[in-house]
């Protein structure tokens, strides 16, 4: 088996220390790599921040091309809860059933465009779409909008020259400021069924005060960002689990209660997002080793969710597994807001493939392997060309 298999990169490293070492920009991160030592360095907040420099956690850092905070995922508690307490409300809307409905056509589209052709490329012609299209539910703007997100290419921050791309990421803030003014200069109808995202962020207040433009901006940026190539990374890299692994694809269709945790347990294998940072508030330790204050660490979800400590066969995808405490969301204060949004894509985009594909033949493979000092890690695809045949 080839393009299916992802590698546990940080298992050599884990067995002789709890920490890795990377170095990016002369901001040099210690790894957190073991799950035990990650969740506790996560949950405290006061000692291992994210309300650093707005980029400073987030490896590679974007420091030198964002100078908005990311909300909430760049603000610590105890004010971080008010934000959270605003947005969680409308990142559970996936639950309801409208937003369902909306989203499987979406998804039945997407599946019937691929069927159609001779192949396509997952990554630009599938993943990319699903992501800018699912995205617009969770705006609850217009569809139409979705070709604009799709125009700017799998990630918002990178390009094929550059791994911080300082133009690009300008086009999505003029983007997010001209959306955020043309809201309020709409006067609104007093019908919450038309809001908007942007709409909602601008009325809101939170510990008695509103939202400024540059924080609604900042929770904008992150929606797009944070969203995106760990959506199109998850949604790939399932179509190629499934091209060499087209058994366990049928085995769903047999047996649709086990999706839930068949996407768990692929969200556990493929890690979409291999680590995030934080930055010491003091001198302090990491499984004593000593970690200085305003030193970066990061908590590395890869390596965690291949803890042998934690889970048996690490290393092999098990839909059976029972218990499984993957922290690909992350864990604690900041887990991640777009889960719900997420997994209820990778569901529904998997049943459907169930019922509706019969095999995935790969045409060609192109592997986005990120290098992160000693480590090289596979996360998921330049390229992905296959060719789907139709049940
Ligand atoms: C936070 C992963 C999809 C929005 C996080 C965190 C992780 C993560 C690991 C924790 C970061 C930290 O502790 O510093 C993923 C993965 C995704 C995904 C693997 C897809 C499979 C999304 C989507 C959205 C989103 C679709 C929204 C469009 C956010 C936000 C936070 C966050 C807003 C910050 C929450 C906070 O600080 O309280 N995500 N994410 N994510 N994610 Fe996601
Ligand atoms: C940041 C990050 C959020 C960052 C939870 O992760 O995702 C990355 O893809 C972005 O580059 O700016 O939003």
């Amino acid at each position: 088996k080839g393009i299916s298999l992802f590698n546990d990169a940080f298992s050599d490293k884990r067995s002789t220390s709890s920490l890795g070492q990377m170095d990016d920009q002369n901001d040099p991160v210690n790894m957190i790599l073991g799950l035990k030592a990650l969740r506790k360095a996560a949950h405290d907040s006061a000692t291992f921040q994210s309300g650093a420099t707005p980029g400073r956690i987030v490896i590679p850092s974007e420091v030198a091309i964002r100078q908005t905070r990311q909300i909430p995922f760049e603000i610590d508690p105890p004010e971080h809860s008010g934000f959270r307490e605003l947005l969680n409300p409308w990142f559970k809307r996936p639950l309801a059933a409208v937003y369902q409905v909306k989203l499987q056509q979406i998804i039945d589209q997407t599946i019937a465009h691929a069927l159609e052709k001779d192949s396509v490329d997952i990554v630009a012609e599938f993943a990319l779409p699903l992501q800018s299209k699912a995205l617009s539910l969770l705006l609850n703007t217009s569809i139409n909008k979705a070709q604009t997100w799709i125009d700017w290419g799998t990630h918002v921050f990178r390009s094929e020259s550059s791994n911080l791309d300082a133009d690009k990421a300008n086009v999505l803030y003029n983007y997010i400021d001209a959306e955020i003014d043309k809201t309020m200069a709409k006067a609104r109808p007093d019908d919450s069924a038309t809001e908007d995202l942007y709409s909602v962020l601008l009325n809101a207040e939170v510990d008695g005060k509103k939202l400024t433009k540059e924080q609604v901006k900042g929770v904008m940026i992150l929606t797009f960002a944070g969203g995106r190539d760990t959506v199109i990374n998850a949604i790939t890299n399932t179509i190629a689990y499934f091209s060499e692994n087209i058994n366990d694809l049928q085995r769903i269709a047999n047996e649709p209660d086990i999706v839930n945790r068949a996407v768990e347990e692929l969200l556990r294998y493929f890690s979409p997002l291999t680590q995030m940072g934080r930055v010491a508030t003091e001198d302090t330790t990491v499984c004593e080793h000593a970690i200085k204050a305003d030193s970066r660490v990061s908590l590395c979800w890869a390596s965690a969710n291949r803890d042998e400590k934690v889970f048996s066969h690490p290393n092999s995808v098990d839909f059976d597994r029972k218990v499984n405490p993957h922290v690909s969301f992350g864990f604690s204060h900041h887990n991640c807001l777009g889960a719900t949004h997420a997994r209820q894509i990778l569901r529904q985009l998997v049943l459907t493939l169930a019922n509706k594909v019969a095999d995935i033949k790969v045409v060609s493979a192109d592997e986005d392997i990120e290098q992160l000092g000693e480590f090289s890690r596979k996360v998921g695809f330049n390229h992905l060309v296959v060719s789907l045949s139709a049940k």
